[in-house]
């Protein structure tokens, strides 16, 4: 009888603690980069995110690990309703994120120029156990961005009060309807139209092929108003609630929920828009530029989230490495696996500062610091948003591997992680999309704004035990203009390794940055994971200037 059989052994779980006090890089930048007395006041809100994080929301992750969205079309009587019901950790989700003011602190005047890196640090801690909520939020962080300057006052006081709100009944999400049936990245022949009915209201009629967060109390999406020319100058942003005050849907149908690889608990769905009411937010044209900031917001919050899923497999990691046996040590005790721990966490702290680096960036030009460099910004954007996506992924597939078997297992949690940080290299632009997107922004305000500024960065590396980081860096700089002095199609083909490239130097720049402003508390991990970074996983891909792709390829 297998009852009768004595127990050998029972591996134990992988636990969390306190995910805001656990993650030695979050806090040392907190810590160098915000005014004390800030970081005082925002303690006790991090050591609470932290808690909950590692605590309560990750228990309910795991115990709602098998639930999904559910969309019914119909009644048993035959009325047409597309109700979506949401995941039980999706419905409370929406109230801790509006209590915590994931959307609004960023927009907290009395912050200034540290409201980005505060908001971000609070959304760190609750992305990686709220299954894909932050999906939503990036997409009303960037609602909120375009709302707050499009000049349409009337659009503002209807929906600011709402997409800033910090109760849960009041508080909105937006979508961000793009996305139709010839794909995401070349939205140019977008086949929405947008007609004005007999009242002189605007009117939607086409299919969105993929909507994420269908659930959401608004959307931003284009259309080409009729009789515009073809092409995405043609475009216009329109602003669209898609129940009325009944709750019915506005001329809506949801066709059906995406069947996705990963992020599943987040409702993504294809809508058929049939006369559906909507609101021009900024003119009848340059759609594309008009949602471009909100783009460029959702990318900041796509590179947030590959960094706290980076962080959070490493901590699931670390925790098994301390319990797990074999061969007669604990895996954490043995050299080659904690020197693979340490790669990881490197990648991450490296990551995590090219990231951060960016909201701080981004926080100064939203509040017109003497320092703030839009341009800067604007390139740091796509580099980040590529260099860290790819990155997660190939985290996320290292922390499979650190469990063995088990790592393989659904019902360990594992490989939700891997499904799901896939999506992150090809949600709001692809690593080439972006690569390309990096170019454009490239030809539009040089290099310079960024060869300046890690150049100043680099300055600061002065001290005896970073000197070796400032060879390592200024040796890379000095390569940067030659990678660009090609013509248009080979600056083209060598896109994708140039944005890597550039993202690479960032993230190493920006950790040493870290790690020379930490020596000054005698905080030595930053320096370590520095330079473990800079030895051994800072292999700079050569551009291929010669066009060998082009052949390889065969046409
Ligand atoms: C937690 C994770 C968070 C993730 C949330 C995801 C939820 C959302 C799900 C989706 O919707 S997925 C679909 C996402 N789709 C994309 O991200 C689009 C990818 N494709 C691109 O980014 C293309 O580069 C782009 C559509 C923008 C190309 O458009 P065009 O019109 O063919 O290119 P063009 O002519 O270069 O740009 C038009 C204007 O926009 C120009 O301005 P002007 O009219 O003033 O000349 C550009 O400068 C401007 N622009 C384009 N990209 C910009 C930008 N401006 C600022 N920043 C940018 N990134």
């Amino acid at each position: 009888m297998a009852d009768e059989q004595p127990l050998s052994f029972i591996q134990s779980a992988p636990e969390l603690g306190n995910e805001y006090r656990d993650d030695w890089l979050l806090n040392a930048w907190l810590e160098t980069v915000l005014p004390e007395a800030l970081l005082d006041e925002q303690r006790a809100t991090f050591d609470e995110l932290g808690r909950r994080s590692g605590g309560e929301w990750y228990r309910l992750q795991q115990a709602d690990r098998v639930n999904e969205p559910r969309l019914t079309q119909w009644t048993p009587w035959g009325e047409r309703i597309d109700a979506i019901e949401l995941t039980p950790l999706w419905r409370q989700a929406k109230h801790w994120a509006a209590e915590y003011g994931l959307v609004a602190t960023g927009y907290e005047d009395a912050l200034g120029e540290h409201a980005r890196t505060v908001q971000f640090a609070r959304a760190w801690l609750f992305i990686p156990s709220t299954d894909f909520y932050g999906c939503p939020l990036a997409m009303t962080d960037g609602a909120a961005r375009i709302l707050s300057d499009a000049g349409n006052r009337e659009l503002a006081e209807r929906a600011l009060p709402h997409v800033l709100a910090r109760d849960g009944e009041r508080f909105w999400t937006s979508g961000q309807w793009m996305t139709e049936t010839m794909g995401g990245s070349d939205v140019s022949g977008t086949e929405t139209v947008a007609e004005q009915d007999g009242e002189g209201r605007w009117r939607l009629t086409g299919r969105k092929w993929f909507t994420s967060a269908a659930t959401s109390e608004m959307a931003l999406t284009l259309a080409r108003p009729q009789g515009n020319p073809p092409g995405s100058r043609g475009l216009a942003l329109f602003y669209v609630e898609p129940h009325d005050a009944d709750g019915r849907l506005q001329n809506i149908e949801i066709l059906r929920l995406k069947d996705k690889l990963g992020t599943r608990k987040l409702p993504t769905a294809e809508l058929w828009l049939n006369g559906t009411p909507a609101t021009p937010v900024a003119g009848l044209e340059r759609g594309v530029a008009a949602i471009a900031p909100m783009l460029n917001l959702t990318r900041t919050w796509n590179a947030v989230t590959a960094c706290t899923l980076m962080r959070r497999g490493i901590a699931l990691a670390t925790s098994y490495a301390r319990k797990r046996r074999a061969f007669g040590k604990r895996l954490i005790d043995q050299p080659l696996h904690r020197q693979t721990l340490a790669a990881m966490e490197a990648d991450y702290a490296a990551a995590a500062c090219a990231t951060l680096a960016m909201v701080a960036e981004m926080g100064r030009v939203e509040h017109d610091h003497g320092e703030a460099s839009p341009a800067l910004l604007r390139l740091l954007t796509p580099m980040v948003k590529l260099g860290t996506g790819r990155d997660a992924v190939a985290c996320a597939s290292e922390t499979l591997e650190c469990f063995g078997g088990a790592g393989y297992v659904e019902d360990t949690g594992l490989p939700q992680l891997l499904r799901d940080v896939q999506v992150l290299s090809i949600w709001e632009g692809t690593t080439n999309v972006l690569a390309l997107d990096l170019l454009r922004a490239l030809a539009a305000a040089g290099i310079e704004p960024w060869l300046n500024t890690m150049r100043k960065r680099v300055d600061t590396l002065d001290d005896e035990r970073t000197r070796e980081l400032h060879r390592i860096a200024s040796d890379a700089l000095e390569k940067v203009p030659g990678w660009l002095d090609h013509r248009p199609e080979v600056l083209e083909a060598n896109a994708r390794s140039i944005a890597m490239n550039l993202y690479r130097i960032t993230a190493l720049v920006e950790l040493s940055g870290l790690a020379r402003r930490s020596l000054d508390s005698d905080l030595q991990k930053p320096l370590v994971a520095a330079l473990h970074f800079a030895r051994n996983r800072f292999a700079l891909a050569p551009a291929d200037t010669h066009g060998t792709g082009w052949a390889l390829t065969g046409e």
